[in-house]
């Protein structure tokens, strides 16, 4: 099952359920139970609750919506380093740097850092930034783990974690400028719920970057490439940490455009993962 937050027409924010081609919005009882889209995710048994309330749902076409940001109060963070690709990457990137980036690939503890406020989040269809002080800016197209406050995955949605490479490479230390600033971070479109995610060696992670019609960049990779397990990654993001609304974590990239590339305005960002969908987003 496939859970949304979308606005129809301009509309008020509606919670949905996609199912192919459709929308089917929730109608929550103003009397008592959920909500929102957390309260959904965090019941006890968030599929049987959703199925609970579709009998009472409107049902429109997925052209008619537009798709916001998976998300209600959560932090999202994000891990780095988890793929060898990155680690290569960020050897290349920060020559006076590049034996931490060796140290952390394979450390107990992994790389986790702060990514985005709700508000600095944007969903697909919208608009992501790169900043204006940066001149070497790259999508990274990740899986997101949707986790609850006791810290259970409930489900995954796509994750675009934008890095002014640059930045980053210039000093270890300017991390969070690099990652963090309006617009560097698409979720999105919808959210998979946990028990229905394909085997994770299936899932494939996809990303084509296209500029004036034609593809220039493409690259795949899958979870099976991932250094870490996503188990690991939420015990140490949780440790002396609570999320009382619970958390996104971005779960790190494995595909790396080459190292003379660099997003341009008016590019379009394709991000696409087995058995969650296509996160497609602008550059501005
Ligand atoms: O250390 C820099 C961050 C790397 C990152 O965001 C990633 O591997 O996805
Ligand atoms: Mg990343």
């Amino acid at each position: 099952m496939q859970l949304c937050k979308v606005r129809c027409n301009g509309g008020p924010i509606e919670v949905g359920v996609l199912s192919g081609e459709l929308v089917h919005l929730l109608r929550f009882d103003p009397a008592g139970g959920p909500r929102s889209l957390s309260d959904l995710l965090h019941a006890d048994d968030p599929g049987s609750l959703v199925r609970s309330l579709r009998n009472s749902a409107t049902t429109v076409s997925r052209e008619t919506v537009t798709f916001l940001p998976p998300l209600d109060a959560q932090e999202v963070w994000a891990a780095g380093v988890t793929y060898k690709r990155s680690k290569q990457a960020r050897e290349e990137e920060s020559k006076g740097a590049a034996r931490f980036y060796d140290m952390v690939y394979t450390a107990p503890r992994p790389e986790l850092f702060f990514k985005a406020t709700a508000r600095r989040a944007v969903g697909s269809g919208a608009a992501v930034r790169i900043r204006r002080d940066a001149r070497w800016s790259v999508p990274e197209p990740e899986v997101a783990l949707v986790v609850s406050p006791q810290l259970k995955i409930v489900g995954y949605t796509i994750g675009n974690d934008m890095s002014s490479r640059d930045i980053e490479g210039e000093n270890p230390l300017y991390l969070p400028q690099a990652k963090v600033y309006d617009g560097s971070c698409a979720l999105g479109p919808v959210i998979t719920l946990a028990s229905d995610l394909p085997p994770r060696e299936q899932v494939a992670i996809r990303l084509a970057i296209i500029r004036a019609g034609a593809v220039v960049f493409e690259g795949q990779t899958s979870l099976a490439a991932m250094a870490r397990t996503f188990e690991d990654l939420v015990s140490w993001l949780g440790r002396d940490n609570s999320f009382p609304d619970g958390v996104i974590l971005l779960t790190g990239t494995g595909i790396v455009p080459p190292d003379d590339f660099t997003l341009a305005s008016g590019d379009e960002i394709a991000i696409e993962v087995t058995g969650i969908g296509e996160l497609r987003n602008k550059v501005q």
